[in-house]
């Protein structure tokens, strides 16, 4: 699989492919040599027509990156990583994965995958759990990201694809609703689109505790409490009724369940909500207004209201307005889920995840069982079922029955899960711990085998973007020596699990075949989608059955995806967050994202421009609140919560709620906001509650007590 390709995409005149990072999947050129290669925008990929942000354009320089793993490492008798062979690094690998199982059962192990990873990769990871070890214990750092609103739109539609139209349709949307996204840092060539509706004429309202970018692109910023989202959503349909506003014939013909939603949210009259969320009643109003007399609008959720124990709830307010205006399945209309990964959307639909086979299926209905057995050639009883979710998975190690041995592939939960400290000493008392990744992220740091991955331009596969659009990642070097694909890891690893005989792939497009009979017939069907369709295409929307099947760009048109074909109404409440401030931790804390970083950070903290840009994490706070703790712009600080204390830079802004502390969680160690984050989880989605805790600020160098004291004193 190695030997067609040129050392260099420039021999071709440039290789067309798609960005490494975020879900937009930015159509790139790339030419030059690995060391030097350029990275411009595909001017022809209908997406992003040829803007990229910073990442992008810089994202050559990961490639041939001095710290790039170029061998495996071995933990040796000392504690210490140690270079090894592939031979004896894979057998380790296999070995102690299997003397685990027989020692503990097969549950014992278990796997994390990533929405990084491609559509071919996310399905070989799920197969390999379920034939290769035959664990139920699979589950994937998308539960950290828009697994809310997954659930919610599966509960609402009977089926979740984050957004049910194409991107080229906002611009004819009268108003758009965007809550808890700030796409002008987390995908700016999507403003583009924002851009081009409010040319049209069109309104903008951003619902977000800060005044972001975003926000201050918008024509209208509800400036709310963080954790209030339902409660302001409950408000606004409470006008929408009052006012006359909802649409009553659509709810009449393609809904059931708004006459629940309708008496309850009588109980959110706008002075009242006024009041939970900190919007002023004109606001609300205003808004509500806005939404009730256009003829096409959208309502649009990021991380915001999404990412909180309470996420569901939240996600579903937000469909509930949407279909009480009329406009899910209309033209130019509907509810969408921004999704964030690069394969966020085509990660949770092949079996990623703890209670999922491919195909958006259910690991527990026994008719995707038989399915999936005989693609894989097993016996349905061989199919675990439903196994740990991403944060219990992590949690239950070091419990009885937990998880002993685990293989990481793409992800750095040491920066990026909740409660980080906590995780990161379950992870140290793990029996054997592997991680495939490019880089030694700080959770690669912590494992007894390191296995160095390929790169994106290194290897070809599919991509699933935030609309439902399979594209094509294609192949523009040949990963360095020493380097292996995931897949090719995966297969190695089989072979020695003596199932090999289940996984003979070559290349990921054999992969991507098994894929797409592995789906037929299933709610994310890509029976019809083939390499060459896309390459001969802008990419195709799922569902798409058959090699004839044009695609679905647009969802809901006719019915939703429920047994009988209507969307449901659920009445939720507002609930106070799982840790609300007191006088022992007063502000709130909320954690985001910046421009110039990507998650964890391992690629991103590695590209000297980016760094440049953001090179520290740092804390957001309003003057009027750092100045009671005497604090200045780019003083130290650290914030403490219930679970830690991590120290960050004082960023002054008047942008932001004087209640509230916004801290980026890119950086590990010292800097890792998720030492002080709430892992409080949504009973459904088991979302951990990342928007939203208590913290108590102490200016660097005062002792703990001292700043409890002033705290006191300033309140008193
Ligand atoms: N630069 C950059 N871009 C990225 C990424 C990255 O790491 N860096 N990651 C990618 C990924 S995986 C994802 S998931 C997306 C995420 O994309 P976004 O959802 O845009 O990102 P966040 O910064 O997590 O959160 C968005 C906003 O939610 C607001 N917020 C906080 N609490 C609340 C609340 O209670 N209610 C409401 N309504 N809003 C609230 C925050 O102030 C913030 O502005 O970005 C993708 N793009
Ligand atoms: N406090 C707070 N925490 C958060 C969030 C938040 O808003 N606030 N957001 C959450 C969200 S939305 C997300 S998506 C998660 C993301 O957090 P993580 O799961 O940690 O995601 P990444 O940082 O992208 O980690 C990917 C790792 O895998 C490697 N990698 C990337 N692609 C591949 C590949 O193809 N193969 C292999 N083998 N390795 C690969 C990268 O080098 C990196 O080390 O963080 C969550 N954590
Ligand atoms: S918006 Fe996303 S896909 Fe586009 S260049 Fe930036 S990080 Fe890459
Ligand atoms: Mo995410």
């Amino acid at each position: 699989m190695r030997d067609r390709m040129p050392q260099s995409p420039a021999n071709q005149g440039g290789v067309a492919t798609h960005c490494p990072y975020c879900a937009f999947q930015c159509g790139v050129q790339l030419s030059g040599a690995r060391e030097r290669v350029v990275v411009a925008g595909n001017e022809a990929f209908p997406v992003n027509k040829g803007r990229l942000c910073i990442k992008g354009w810089t994202a050559g320089s990961v490639l041939g990156h001095p710290e790039r793993l170029l061998t495996p490492w071995i933990r040796n008798a000392r504690g210490v990583l140690a270079p090894s062979t592939w031979d004896e690094a894979l057998a380790l690998v296999a070995t102690r994965l299997r003397e685990t199982q027989e020692r503990y059962g097969r549950d014992a192990v278990g796997l994390f995958g990533s929405g990084a990873l491609t559509n071919e990769k996310g399905y070989l990871l799920g197969k390999f759990a379920r034939v290769a070890l035959g664990t139920s214990n699979i589950d994937y750092n998308g539960r950290f990201c828009m697994s809310s609103a997954a659930a919610a739109s599966n509960k609402a539609f009977g089926l979740d694809r984050g957004l049910p139209f194409p991107l080229e349709d906002i611009p004819s949307a009268e108003v758009v609703l965007l809550a808890g996204g700030n796409m002008a840092e987390t995908m700016p060539p999507f403003m583009q689109y924002l851009e081009a509706q409010r040319a049209h004429g069109g309104q903008l309202i951003v619902v977000d505790p800060r005044r972001s970018p975003t926000a201050q692109a918008g024509s209208m910023h509800l400036r709310l409490i963080p954790g209030s989202d339902t409660a302001l959503v409950n408000g606004l349909l409470h006008v929408l009724v009052r006012d006359g506003l909802v649409d009553r014939e659509y709810i009449a013909s393609r809904t059931e369940g708004f006459e629940r939603v309708k008496a309850l949210v009588a109980g959110y009259w706008p002075e009242r909500v006024e009041r939970i969320t900190g919007v002023p009643e004109a606001q609300l109003i205003q808004a509500a207004h806005l939404l009730g007399k256009a003829r096409t609008a959208m309502i649009l959720t990021g991380r915001g209201p999404e990412q909180q124990a309470r996420g569901v709830d939240n996600t579903l307010a937000y469909i509930n307005l949407a279909l009480a205006l009329g406009k899910v399945g209309r033209p130019f209309s509907g509810y969408g889920c921004m999704t964030g990964q690069g394969n966020g959307q085509g990660g949770r639909e092949h079996g990623q995840k703890a209670d999922q086979l491919p195909g958006y299926r259910k690991i527990d209905d026994p008719a995707a069982r038989r399915h999936l057995a005989a693609v894989w050639g097993i016996r349905e009883e061989e199919l675990p079922g439903p196994g740990l979710s991403a944060y219990e998975l992590l949690a239950s190690i070091g419990q009885e029955r937990g998880i002993r041995a685990l293989l990481v592939v793409g992800s750095n939960m040491v920066v990026s899960a909740p409660n980080a400290r906590e995780i990161e000493s379950r992870l140290r008392s793990l029996d054997f711990l592997a991680v495939a990744d490019f880089f030694l992220s700080e959770t690669a740091a912590l494992a007894d085998v390191v296995l160095p991955a390929a790169q994106w331009a290194e290897e070809e596969g599919t991509m699933t973007n935030l609309e439902g659009r399979v594209i094509l990642r294609r192949r523009a070097f040949e990963p360095p020596p020493g380097v292996r694909t995931d897949i090719e890891i995966l297969c190695a690893l089989a072979e020695r699990l003596g199932k090999g005989s289940h996984f003979q792939f070559n290349e990921p497009r054999q992969v991507f075949d098994e894929l797409r009979r592995a789906s037929a017939g299933g709610p994310a069907d890509y029976a019809g989608v083939t390499y060459e369709r896309i390459a001969a295409s802008g990419g195709l929307f799922w569902p798409c059955p058959s090699e004839d099947h044009p695609g679905t760009p647009r969802l809901f048109s006719e019915q939703f995806a429920t047994p009988n074909g209507r969307a449901r109404f659920h009445p939720v409440q507002h609930q106070p967050a799982s840790e609300t401030p007191d006088s022992d931790y007063p502000l709130y804390l909320t954690t985001g994202r910046v421009l110039a970083q990507y998650q964890s950070g391992t690629q991103t903290r590695r590209v000297p421009e980016l760094e440049r840009l953001a090179p520290r994490a740092i804390a957001q706070m309003h003057p009027a609140a750092a100045r009671r703790y005497g604090l200045v712009d780019g003083d130290e600080v650290t914030l403490s919560t219930r679970r830690g204390s991590a120290r960050f830079t004082v960023d002054l802004t008047q942008l932001i709620r004087e209640d509230t502390v916004f801290v980026p969680f890119h950086w590990g160690g010292e800097q890792a906001v998720n030492r002080l984050t709430n892992p409080a989880l949504d009973p459904i989605s088991r979302m951990p509650e990342f928007k939203l805790c208590a913290v108590r600020v102490h200016a660097s160098g005062m002792l703990r007590d001292e700043a409890v004291d002033e705290q006191a004193n300033n309140q008193g």
